[in-house]
């Protein structure tokens, strides 16, 4: 617990000092000011910091001829030290299940590299090399602190690279809003330290979410697509994140 909240410190701290505009002088004879500023997201679980970068977050809405209706929209901003993701569920869907005390797990599923031929190959139309897995929910009817596992796909089996409370990730919700944070530098020395395969978050890179309900069953995936006959479950296509800097 103290790691967390000494964690959560230095999110607040760097987060009040990167919000400064920072004096990078001129450049081509124009100012350098706010349009190049780093963004930081607070996480704790006020949303109004979302709009700052409306224009620079990539965003995906469930479609409605999917499969899924759980949650209604992501969005993904990723700065040189943080990647943030933000989630907006469908009030009801979600109530359901905390009136259930569902814990809710979600996965991360991240592709570092560019390249889609390794990896994992199921419910996004790209195959991706690492997730990052635990709960929202806390299991009493409302949401917690997100604090995941991350796992590498090796030959074709799941690897665990890091355990729980490792300073991965932070998340906080409200209402039927959750936003997260992952720290790009323990992500890149974890996979560093732990396996021959070196694929650190590059400043291109694809994300996507699975959503889980009722223990494991499948609750979401986002993004999805419109189910058809070339696309029978409805999976959508790995959203493509430029690092912002
Ligand atoms: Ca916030
Ligand atoms: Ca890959």
């Amino acid at each position: 617990m103290k790691k967390l909240f000494a964690f959560f410190a230095l999110v607040a701290m760097i987060s009040s000092v990167s919000c400064q505009k920072a004096n990078t002088g001129k450049k081509g004879g124009k100012d350098k000011t706010e349009e190049e500023t780093a963004v930081n997201i607070t996480i704790d679980g006020k949303f109004d910091d979302w709009a700052a970068i409306a224009d620079k977050a990539i965003s995906a809405k469930t479609n409605p001829e999917s499969q899924w209706d759980a949650v209604s929209e992501i969005r993904v901003y990723a700065n040189a030290d943080f990647v943030y993701y933000y989630v907006k569920f469908n009030k009801e869907a979600l109530n359901e299940q905390f009136s259930n005390n569902e814990e809710l797990p979600i996965r991360l599923c991240i592709n570092t590299d560019g390249e889609f031929t390794s990896g994992y190959e199921n419910y996004f139309l790209e195959s991706y090399d690492f997730i990052i897995e635990g709960p929202l929910g806390n299991g009493e009817g409302g949401f917690g602190q997100y604090d995941g596992t991350l796992h590498q796909r090796i030959d074709g089996s799941w690897q665990e690279l890091l355990p729980p409370n490792n300073n991965l990730v932070a998340g906080q919700g409200a209402g039927n809003e959750y936003e997260i944070l992952l720290a790009r530098e323990v992500f890149n020395n974890a996979i560093k330290g732990a396996t021959q395969v070196n694929q650190p978050i590059g400043d291109i890179f694809h994300t996507g979410i699975r959503f889980y309900c009722d223990g494991w069953a499948e609750w979401s995936n986002m993004p999805n697509a419109a189910i058809s006959e070339d696309n029978e479950n409805g999976w959508g296509h790995l959203l493509e994140i430029k690092t912002d800097k």
